[in-house]
């Protein structure tokens, strides 16, 4: 007979936070938030560990380059989407590890021939007004000169008029050589004061660009996530199907980590998967294994030597799966049951085998919730595809900037491997949507506000480490009126008594 769990599956919205005693130590600014990311056994270090826990979904329409970039500035790591060429997601990869900070790649091209419609349409399209002109109009061409907003006046230039008629030519560009230090750029930014320099081959090619703002900004990053050689941290998705070609050319790009990327994970195929890394590379190369929302599936994929396990099916907020197959369970209740089991395993075998919520994070104290009930970081994709490094257009709708988002099981990625049982290369049925989300920015800027209330929340429950949290939380289930309660309720709002913004 079948099977039946005796409780209701639940979401996180479902769930408060009973606050605890706090301290006068117990202050936000002395919160860590670091947490590990891949096994390690009892007495050991985590041979790899965040200092926020987040993580940014494998995603087509998250997780691209700047987000690589911009997550691990921040402390967490960005999963670069696996959903495209193997060439093109090491290349991904690649320009993450290389990327020095400060030293930006030029993203905004023009050629001489291009006219002000075309500067002002790729602007409009990247947000960035400084533009570098070139031979072949690509950021590596040889540099012929700068466009920047003070060289044209829309309102009195003609829309056709050449770019090579109100461009800074090259011969009055102040430039530096490759391999310039950040500081040493920077003094000569302040000397002529620039606002952006740009470093040139020996043969005038343009390398990158040193911008003020961004050496500021860089002071600013005091959990920026690096490796060994004080590069950036980045991850990647991987698929059942092509991991021999795939992760040799991950490894080979430098990836830090790799996430088997599956809306299921409890089958064979992944168990090859990891079987076949842990042949080739033993220990060294680091993969996290999943989707599964119960204690069976966890210990399953930790056996098969999973380095951290991703919880959730069907709680994404692009995600169909639920109503389309039916499989799933309420986030809160699959990230209790997986982190139980994860306890009793670390009990048993003295490995630690850490654990992810993926999907479903819709508010802010979602995170924190998440962690109390034992994740060890949380994977979100519609949170962060809200800001300016996702990889999607902004766009205007009915007067406010919005950012697309759309599902690996939309039609729109065609992401059969994911969903893939074996059998048909295609995408039978589609378990995403194509979607809009507000924008909401700079992810720096977000991630600010998210993770101060995060830090916050953990003072209230007099905790100031995760595992504290774990330890002191006190979780109660709120009622269907309760959750009423917790909004604004019983006055009118003024926004929405004034017709709104
Ligand atoms: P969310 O943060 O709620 O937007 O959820 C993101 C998660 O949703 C991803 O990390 C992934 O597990 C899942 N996903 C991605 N695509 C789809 C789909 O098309 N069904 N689901």
């Amino acid at each position: 007979m079948a099977y039946f769990f005796n409780e209701p599956s639940r979401t996180f919205s479902e769930y408060l936070l009973v606050p605890g005693y706090s301290s006068s130590e117990c202050i936000p600014a002395n919160v860590s938030l670091q947490t590990p990311v891949v096994r390690f056994k009892r007495g050991e270090e985590c041979p790899l560990t965040m200092n926020v826990p987040m993580v940014s979904a494998v995603m087509q329409a998250v997780s691209g380059e700047q987000m690589g970039i911009g997550l691990a500035k921040e402390g967490g790591i960005a999963f670069i989407y696996v959903s495209q060429p193997i060439a093109d997601q090491a290349d991904m990869v690649r320009r993450v590890k290389n990327y020095k900070a400060g030293f930006v790649f030029s993203d905004s091209n023009l050629r001489l021939g291009d006219t002000l419609a075309d500067v002002l349409a790729l602007k409009e399209r990247t947000g960035h007004s400084t533009m570098a002109v070139t031979d072949d109009g690509t950021g590596t061409g040889k540099l012929l000169g700068l466009v920047t907003s003070r060289d044209y006046r829309v309102s009195r230039m003609d829309p056709s008029t050449k770019v090579e008629t109100f461009m800074t030519p090259a011969e009055k560009i102040v430039s530096a050589p490759e391999g310039t230090s950040l500081k040493a750029a920077n003094d000569i930014i302040w000397d002529h004061k620039l606002n952006a320099l740009p470093i040139l081959t020996a043969d005038g090619h343009l390398v990158s660009f040193v911008f003020r703002k961004d050496y500021d900004a860089h002071k600013g990053n005091p959990l920026e996530l690096l490796d060994s050689q004080k590069r950036y941290m980045v991850g990647a998705g991987i698929n059942t199907r092509d991991y021999a070609e795939r992760v040799p050319a991950l490894v080979e790009a430098g990836v830090d980590v790799l996430v088997i990327d599956s809306s299921e994970g409890y089958s064979e195929w992944q168990k090859r998967t990891l079987e076949w890394i842990r042949s080739r590379y033993g220990e060294s190369v680091k993969v996290g294994a999943g989707n599964v929302v119960d204690g069976e599936g966890f210990r399953f994929l930790a056996d098969c030597g999973a380095d951290f396990v991703k919880v959730g099916i069907g709680g994404g907020s692009i995600c169909i799966t639920r109503e389309t197959k039916g499989i799933g369970r309420g986030q809160a209740t699959a990230v209790i049951d997986v982190a139980q089991e994860r306890d009793k395993y670390f009990q048993e075998t003295g490995i630690y085998v850490p654990i992810c919520a993926d999907g479903g994070i819709v508010q802010d104290y979602h995170i924190t919730l998440a962690l109390a009930m034992g994740a060890d970081f949380c994977m979100l994709g519609r949170y962060f595809s809200r800001f300016d490094e996702s990889p999607t257009s902004k766009v205007l709708i009915n007067g406010s900037y919005m950012k697309e988002y759309w599902g690996e099981g939309s039609a729109r990625a065609r992401n059969w491997q994911r969903y893939d049982l074996g059998g048909a290369s295609k995408l039978s049925f589609e378990e995403g949507v194509d979607s809009y989300v507000p924008y909401a920015g700079s992810l720096s800027d977000g991630m600010a506000t998210t993770l101060a209330k995060v830090r916050s929340t953990m003072c209230n429950c007099g905790a100031l480490t995760i595992p504290e949290l774990r330890e002191k939380a006190k979780l109660t289930l709120v009622s269907s009126v309760s959750i009423v309660e917790g909004g604004a309720h019983d006055v009118l709002l003024k926004d929405s008594a004034s017709g709104g913004k």
